[in-house]
């Protein structure tokens, strides 16, 4: 019997969302026993600058220093580049703040000298003072393109940010498997770890792209898996989730969310305002459990990660 200081986590996370529960989840548990795994998916280059929007927001967070409006980039940030690009005629769709651009500027930099983004991401959190494990998906380049109804595909943050996930999805592209490869760290990160948590990210564009990894979804599928619902009523709190769900041709869920994870997970935990109660399509026993999802300060971020941990401690001692 574990008791709850004692359980090892990894959590897969994406965006916003997936950041805030990291943040609980470092809260609460003892130093050295949460690995954050983050999506890769949503890198793009721009201006020559390698940028990793999820890694970057978890890692913020964990420091600290996210800005608290959009979740993603620095607090106390400045616009002085941004601004000039503008006066340039350069591209300034995505919002590069001037503090921001440095962390762009020497990841870069460590990456143009040969370091795998793993070595680049434990570098940067070092500097950030971030002592939580925070490790990409995989190492190689692995961008989740998105193909819209018009027949164009784009980037993920082309689609995002570009067009403001405005333009209507006919489907989502993620990059072939063969090409990437899981690292020594994730590798190690599953195989010690107790108890699996899918964080309140985005299924298709943020969690998809990390079980996609060869190894992954095996590894992950022998341990005790806790899934958060980034779907609340039909809605995502941020991002494209809810309309991506409908453009896909399925009702945006809770439901939904679960039917989607499907065997994968043992656990599912969604919030007290959903009002439709949850089907559960899946023939194994998921244990269901309702409770606030919504982190907007840090007392919510920590009290989700207790469910979440007394949820997964109580199906990990059942199960071993
Ligand atoms: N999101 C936006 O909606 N507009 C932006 O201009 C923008 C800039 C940006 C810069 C750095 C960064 O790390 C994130 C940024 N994001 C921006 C958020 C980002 O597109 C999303 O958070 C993730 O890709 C979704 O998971």
């Amino acid at each position: 019997m574990k008791k709850i200081d004692e359980l090892k986590v990894a959590a897969l996370a994406g965006g916003v969302g997936g950041a805030k529960l990291i943040v609980g989840l470092r809260n609460v548990l003892p130093e050295g026993q949460l690995t954050a795994i983050v999506n890769t998916g949503d890198d793009f280059e721009h201006f020559g600058l390698r940028i990793c929007p999820d890694l970057d927001t978890v890692c913020y967070s964990l420091a600290g220093v996210a800005d608290a409006l959009h979740g993603w980039g620095v607090k106390d940030e400045t616009w002085h580049v941004l601004d000039q690009l503008r006066q340039l005629e350069a591209p300034s769709w995505f919002a590069l703040g001037d503090r921001d651009l440095a962390l762009h500027l020497e990841r870069t930099r460590l990456l143009a000298e040969g370091n795998r983004l793993t070595l680049v991401t434990k570098a940067i959190c070092r500097k950030l003072e971030v002592s939580t494990a925070v490790l990409p998906m995989c190492d190689q380049v692995a961008p989740t393109l998105i193909r819209l109804k018009d027949g164009r595909v784009l980037g993920f943050q082309e689609y995002f940010v570009g067009e403001r996930f405005e333009p209507l999805i006919d489907e989502i592209i993620l990059p072939e498997a063969s090409n990437l490869s899981m690292t020594t760290e994730v590798a190690e990160a599953l195989r010690n770890a107790d108890l699996i948590v899918i964080c309140p990210s985005n299924p298709w564009v943020s969690i998809a792209p990390i079980l996609n990894v060869p190894g992954v979804r095996e590894q992950v599928s022998s341990k005790i898996i806790i899934a958060v619902s980034p779907i609340i009523n039909g809605a995502a709190l941020k991002g494209p989730a809810a309309k991506m769900f409908a453009e896909l041709g399925i009702e945006a869920s809770a439901s939904n969310v679960l039917a989607h994870y499907g065997e994968l997970v043992d656990g599912f935990v969604y919030d007290n305002q959903e009002d439709e109660n949850l089907t559960i399509t899946s023939s194994k026993g998921i244990i269901l459990f309702k409770t606030n999802t919504i982190m907007k300060e840090t007392h919510e971020k920590n009290n989700l990660a207790v469910d979440v941990l007394c949820l997964g401690l109580k199906l990990f001692n059942e199960n071993n």
